[in-house]
């Protein structure tokens, strides 16, 4: 009698569950490449890890039984044996040194950000007189172009500027509070600021967590290849309504990316404009404070 359901189980053991049970233990992925970096770091990591955990472990419960208690049995005294100490010492730090060029080789693909693909978002590249503040720190693509937007930490809000300011002193730029628009398969680098207390920026899917100190400026990136949103939230309790401190980042492809930045642009100089009518109005009208203070 064939059970179908039976010839599912190993398959479904090695290729379901032991990544997943894996996945429990390990950071969030997918978002980003840095981020899968990170992640399969951590994997193999765990996969060494628990090969010697599982063969100490054998190796005690083998011994305990092997060489259990008995009536009239007597125990081996032994003193040391050189070779084995040796031995053991030397694998473990053969292991050690090993996981250190792993984790040195793959550091470069984690810190340093790659160009964008054909399909992203074309960028006008980053020139001296852009960049409002150098840093050796900032690490930008081979090709030196990317989408640099800067992430404000405030209490309790994120706020995200986008390129494209319209005064020289950078003011006039898009941005968004909450949600961050990035386009998808383009390089997109974030300069990290905080304007009052410590906040840590931190989406899983797409990396590492950043902290935004006030009067610093941390860098970080990422690179999603399909549309989507991540979402994150303030990582560092930052006063009474950080529990509301919220992110997400909204991937979508380049055209759209560019529509919604025009749209929001609009918004804001409408906006802008409404404010400085009211505030002309306010300015001629004869208050009660003007009539004692003429
Ligand atoms: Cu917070």
């Amino acid at each position: 009698m064939s059970r179908p359901g039976l010839n599912r189980i190993p398959r479904a053991l090695g290729h379901h569950v032991l990544p997943t049970t894996l996945a429990f233990f390990t950071p969030e992925s997918g978002g980003s490449p840095n981020a899968d970096n990170i992640d399969s770091l951590y994997k193999i990591i765990l996969v060494v890890a628990l090969v010697i955990f599982f063969a100490v472990i054998g190796g005690l419960v083998y011994a305990l039984i092997k060489f259990r208690a008995r009536k009239g049995a007597t125990a081996a005294q032994i003193h040391g044996n050189t070779r084995l100490e040796v031995g053991w010492t030397v694998a473990a730090a053969v292991i050690l040194i090993g996981l250190a060029i792993l984790t040195f080789a793959r550091l470069g693909a984690i810190q340093d950000p790659p160009n964008s693909s054909a399909a992203g978002a074309s960028l006008i590249g980053e020139s001296e007189g852009e960049v409002l503040y150098a840093s050796a720190d900032r690490r930008l693509p081979p090709n030196g172009k990317s989408l640099n937007i800067k992430v404000i930490g405030r209490q309790y809000i994120w706020q995200f500027v986008y390129p494209g300011a319209s005064e020289p002193d950078g003011l006039g730029a898009p941005y968004s509070y909450e949600e961050m628009v990035v386009p998808t398969n383009t390089t997109v680098t974030l300069d990290i600021v905080s304007s009052d207390v410590v906040h840590s920026w931190w989406i899983p899917q797409l990396g590492g967590k950043f902290q935004a100190v006030p009067g610093y400026h941390n860098y970080t990136w990422f690179k999603i290849p399909h549309p989507g949103v991540y979402s994150g939230q303030c990582a560092l309790l930052c006063g009474r309504g950080h529990a509301r401190m919220i992110a997400t980042v909204k991937a979508v492809p380049p055209a759209q990316f560019e529509a919604w930045l025009a749209y929001q642009k609009k918004q804001i100089a409408q906006a802008n404009a409404a404010a400085k009518v009211a505030r002309a109005k306010l300015g001629a009208q004869v208050g009660a404070g003007q009539v004692e203070n003429p």
